[in-house]
């Protein structure tokens, strides 16, 4: 918490990345882990270990970078709790108590990867999964059914919790509400799939419009990013935060997974969707942003970088908040500008060998 955070110099001029993760399980409160009473505990045992801090939501309040962490007990419940600094990239401090989500049903087991969105209708939403034990395989104790729980807030500390999302997808995650109306509805961008952590199934990144918030149904899913062979979500994908709006159109990140021999493989990509109409994309670099490196590849899912929280300062600087294999949270800096230009001038996927290698060449000859 004391500690200064430091920017790497080695650099791609796209983002830059820092020495030390801006939240781990470390940072959880003592009082969170440990029963501060000589008389129960004489010992000084921790009897209620945090095993990681990842996958944060993030936002500015009143002055300060919030990230809304998804903390991991050593009993693997997560929960969210709310860690806040002025910098951004060093010194964040949990808040006192974790946030207190009201749940909609008692089969509700696991919560986890809040999107926050500032919606133009004045409320701050978070969108998560809720993970419960599948109620159709109920003597298989790995069978589980992930949904999108949807709640607002304007404080960070009371949340008012509405119905789930319904669509006609068996599995629900990784769905974000866009942060404006369009065509006067709510659109909200979602994942239809029917496996809940293989890629069976995986389409791509969706795309879907409701009147009403307090009762989300989305007849129609139309694919935004499409899993594609032989690209970095060729497996299944997923949008990040709540897309950023610039003058050329909607920036987003998303993550794309790839099967290894050494298992999923997750990593960050960009792509910029028309203002008008946010599903359709107009740019798409090819391959990734960001890829695990050094620390951040290894944890309890090794080889996943994982984003659902970026935030925008005044100045156009762009806070990328990352979790490093399931396991710690890292910051990386760039621009609106640098990330639109990375955005519009990288060349596409090229799909085949010969085409990339044309591409290269294309940049040789040029130099
Ligand atoms: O373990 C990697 C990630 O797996 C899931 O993401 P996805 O639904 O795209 O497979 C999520 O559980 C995520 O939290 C996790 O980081």
């Amino acid at each position: 918490i004391e500690q200064t955070n430091r920017r790497l110099p080695e650099s791609n001029g796209v983002f830059d990345r820092y020495a030390l993760p801006v939240l781990t399980a470390a940072h959880t409160p003592p009082f969170w882990r440990y029963d501060l009473d000589e008389v129960t505990n004489p010992d000084l045992l921790e009897r209620m270990g945090v095993n990681s801090v990842f996958n944060v939501g993030a936002i500015e309040l009143n002055g300060q970078i919030c990230l809304v962490a998804r903390v991991e007990g050593v009993d693997r419940k997560s929960f969210f709790a709310v860690a806040a600094s002025e910098t951004g990239i060093d010194h964040f401090r949990f808040w006192d108590e974790p946030v207190v989500m009201p749940a909609l049903s008692e089969d509700e087991t696991n919560i986890y990867d809040m999107r926050l969105t500032r919606h133009e209708d004045g409320w701050i939403y978070g969108v998560f999964c809720v993970e419960s034990h599948d109620p159709d395989q109920p003597a298989n104790p790995s069978a589980a059914v992930a949904q999108c729980g949807i709640a607002r807030t304007h404080d960070l500390k009371t949340w008012c919790r509405l119905a789930n999302l319904e669509t006609s997808s068996l599995q629900q995650r990784n769905a974000v509400l866009h942060p404006e109306f369009v065509e006067g509805r709510f659109a909200f961008y979602t994942r239809p799939m029917n496996s809940f952590s293989g890629t069976a199934g995986g389409e791509g990144i969706g795309f879907g419009l409701c009147p009403d918030i307090e009762h989300v149904r989305i007849a129609r899913q139309r694919i935004v990013d499409r899993c594609q062979y032989h690209t970095v979500n060729e497996g299944k994908n997923g949008q990040g935060p709540a897309p950023i709006k610039t003058p050329q159109g909607w920036l987003h990140l998303a993550h794309g997974v790839r099967n290894t021999a050494a298992g999923y493989r997750y990593v960050l990509y960009l792509l910029l969707t028309d203002l008008a109409e946010p599903w359709r994309v107009i740019a798409k670099p090819g391959g990734y942003l960001m890829a695990p490196t050094g620390p951040e590849r290894v944890g309890d899912v090794s080889n996943v970088l994982f984003s659902n929280g970026w935030v925008v300062r005044g100045d156009g600087q762009v806070l990328i908040y990352y979790g490093s294999s399931d396991t710690t949270t890292h910051v990386a800096t760039s621009t609106v500008d640098r990330l639109l230009d990375y955005c519009l001038h990288t060349p596409p996927d090229g799909l085949r060998s010969r085409v990339c290698v044309q591409q290269r060449q294309a940049l040789i000859a040029k130099n």
